[in-house]
C-alpha cells in the first residue's frame, strides 16, 4: 500500500517525479497525489485550509487520500467513537408558502397531500418517543401561511410537558432559520431594518417554551445565483447566518447543513463552508477561545479542548456540519441526476477538512443511506444521526415516510465500520440508560 499522505514525509514543496506528475495531469489515480502533501502538512500543524486547498481536495483523482486525511482529523477529535442517537423526526406541517425547485416535500393548502398536525398528534408522538427511549424530537415544517405564532410555542411546550409527565425529558431541536424568520413575520415583529430584533424576540419565546437547539436545515448553498435559481423566496445567507448568530448569543447550540449536487458548483460549496467556519470563529471567540491573527479558531489542531454544553452559559455554537446530497425525485429539478456515491464521500471528507472549527461531521443516514454512512464513518464522519422513525422531506425510491432503523442495527453499522458505537444526546453528551430511562453524562 502506498505511503499515506496523512503522515506524508516528503519535504515541503518537494516536486513529484515526472512520471507521477504526468499521471496526475492525465487524471489517472495516483496514490498518494503529491498535490496533497502541502495540505497534509498544514493539517498536521493544525492550520486552516484555504479555498485553493479545498479546490485541490475536490480536483485530485486521489479521493482515497482525501478520505484518509479527513479520517485522521476525525480520529484526532473523536478517536474510534461513532455517535448515534435515539430520536424521532416530526414534520408538523408540509404546507408551505414557498415552492423551492429542489423540494419535493411542500404542499399547498387544500392539496390532497397537505397535512398539519394538531397538538394531540404532537403529544402522541412525544409519548411514543418517550416509550421508545428517545432523547430528542427534531421538528421542522413548511412555512405555513396561517398558523398563529402560539402554535409553535405550544408545539415545543407540548413535547416537553408530555415527556416530563412520563418522568422523562425530550430535547426539542426545532425550526430551521427560514422558519424562525417566518415566525417573526407572523408575530409581526420582523423589521427589515432591524431583523435581528425580531429574530431574537422569536427565539427568546421559543427558548422560554423549552426549545433546546436549532437544526441545521435551510442553509442550502450560500450563493445568490444558486439562491435565485433554485430557492428564490427563501432567506439569503446573511439572514440564515444572523438567525444562528442570535441563537448562539442566546446560548442555543445549532447545526449547519449544505445541500449539494444540484445546480451549484463545487467552488460555491467551498465558499459556503468558508462562510460557516467564519461564523463559528465568532461563536467560539464568544466562548473564550482566542482567535489567531486572521480571526480563525481551529478546533482540529492537536490538543485543542473542545467546546462543551456547559459553555453555553456564555453562548452557543455550531455542533455539526451535515452535508445533504440532493434527491431529485419528485422535485422541479427531477431532470438532474443528483450526486453520485464518490461525490457524496468526497464532499463529506472535504467538509470535515475545511470546517476545522466544527466539532462534529454528521452523515445523515436517511439521505446518505446506511451503507454510505458506514463508508463516511471512515472518511471524516463521527455521527450518523438516529432512529428517526418518520421522515417526510426525502424518501428513498419506493419508501414511504416510515424510515426507521433500530438501535442494534445502528450499533452494528458503526461497529462493522470499525468504530465503537456511542449513544449521544442532542448536545453530544454520552447517554447512560436503563431501558427507556436515560441520563446524559
Ligand atoms: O432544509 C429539502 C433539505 C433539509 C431536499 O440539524 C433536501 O441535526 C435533499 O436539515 N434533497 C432538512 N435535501 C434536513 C436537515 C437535517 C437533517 C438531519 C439532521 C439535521 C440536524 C438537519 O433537507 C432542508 C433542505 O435543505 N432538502 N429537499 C431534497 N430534495
Amino acid at each position: 500500500m502506498p505511503h499515506s499522505v496523512a503522515t506524508i514525509d516528503a519535504p515541503p514543496g518537494a516536486r513529484p517525479p515526472d512520471a507521477t506528475r504526468r499521471a496526475s495531469a492525465a487524471g489517472r489515480s495516483v496514490r498518494p497525489d503529491p498535490a496533497l502533501a502541502p495540505i497534509a502538512e498544514r493539517l498536521a500543524q493544525g492550520r486552516r485550509l484555504t479555498l485553493d486547498d479545498g479546490r485541490t481536495l475536490y480536483d485530485t483523482p486521489d479521493i482515497w487520500s482525501v478520505c484518509e486525511l479527513a479520517d485522521s482529523v476525525r480520529r484526532r477529535l473523536h478517536g474510534d467513537v461513532g455517535y448515534y442517537n435515539i430520536n424521532r423526526h416530526l414534520n408538523y406541517s408540509n404546507v408551505c408558502a414557498l415552492s423551492c425547485k429542489f423540494c419535493e416535500f411542500y404542499a399547498k393548502a387544500g392539496d390532497e397531500k397537505a397535512y398539519t398536525r394538531d397538538l394531540e398528534y404532537i403529544a402522541d408522538q412525544a409519548r411514543q418517543a418517550v416509550e421508545a427511549g428517545a432523547t430528542e424530537i427534531h421538528s421542522v415544517g413548511g412555512l405555513h401561511p396561517t398558523l398563529p405564532f402560539s402554535y409553535y410555542t405550544d408545539l415545543v411546550r407540548t413535547i416537553r410537558d408530555t415527556a416530563r409527565a412520563l418522568g422523562s425529558d425530550l430535547h426539542v431541536k426545532a425550526f430551521t432559520a427560514v422558519e424562525i424568520v417566518h415566525l417573526a413575520r407572523i408575530a409581526k415583529v420582523y423589521r427589515v431594518d432591524d431583523r435581528r430584533a425580531g429574530i431574537r424576540w422569536v427565539l427568546e419565546r421559543l427558548k422560554e417554551a423549552g426549545l433546546g437547539s436549532l437544526p441545521g436545515g435551510g442553509a442550502e448553498v450560500f450563493d445568490d445565483r444558486v439562491h435565485d435559481e433554485a430557492f428564490k423566496g427563501k432567506i439569503r445567507s446573511d439572514v440564515w447566518l444572523d438567525v444562528h448568530e442570535v441563537a448562539h448569543e442566546l446560548g442555543l447550540n445549532s447545526n449547519a447543513t449544505i445541500l449539494y449536487g444540484h445546480i451549484e458548483q463545487r467552488a460555491e460549496r467551498l465558499v459556503h463552508m468558508d462562510m460557516l467556519r467564519r461564523a463559528q470563529d465568532k461563536a467560539l471567540a464568544r466562548l473564550g477561545y482566542t482567535p489567531d491573527s486572521h480571526g480563525a479558531v481551529t478546533l482540529t489542531a492537536p490538543g485543542v479542548r473542545q467546546p462543551t454544553p456547559d459553555m453555553t452559559s456564555r453562548g452557543g455554537y455550531f455542533q455539526a456540519i451535515i452535508p445533504l446530497p440532493f434527491f431529485p425525485d419528485g422535485s422541479e429539478l427531477e431532470h438532474l441526476p443528483g450526486p453520485g456515491g464518490l461525490e457524496n464521500l468526497r464532499t463529506l471528507a472535504v467538509a470535515r477538512l475545511m470546517l476545522d472549527n466544527f466539532p462534529h461531521a454528521k452523515a445523515f443516514w436517511i439521505m446518505q443511506t446506511l451503507p454510505m454512512a458506514q463508508l463516511m464513518l471512515q472518511a471524516g464522519a463521527d455521527d450518523i444521526d438516529g432512529t428517526v422513525v418518520w421522515y417526510d422531506i426525502t424518501k428513498v425510491a419506493g419508501a414511504g415516510t416510515h424510515q426507521e432503523v433500530t438501535v442494534p442495527r445502528l450499533q452494528k453499522i458503526i461497529r462493522d465500520a470499525g468504530f465503537v458505537p456511542v449513544e449521544r444526546d442532542t448536545l453530544y453528551r454520552r447517554v447512560e440508560r436503563d431501558g427507556r430511562r436515560w441520563q446524559a453524562v
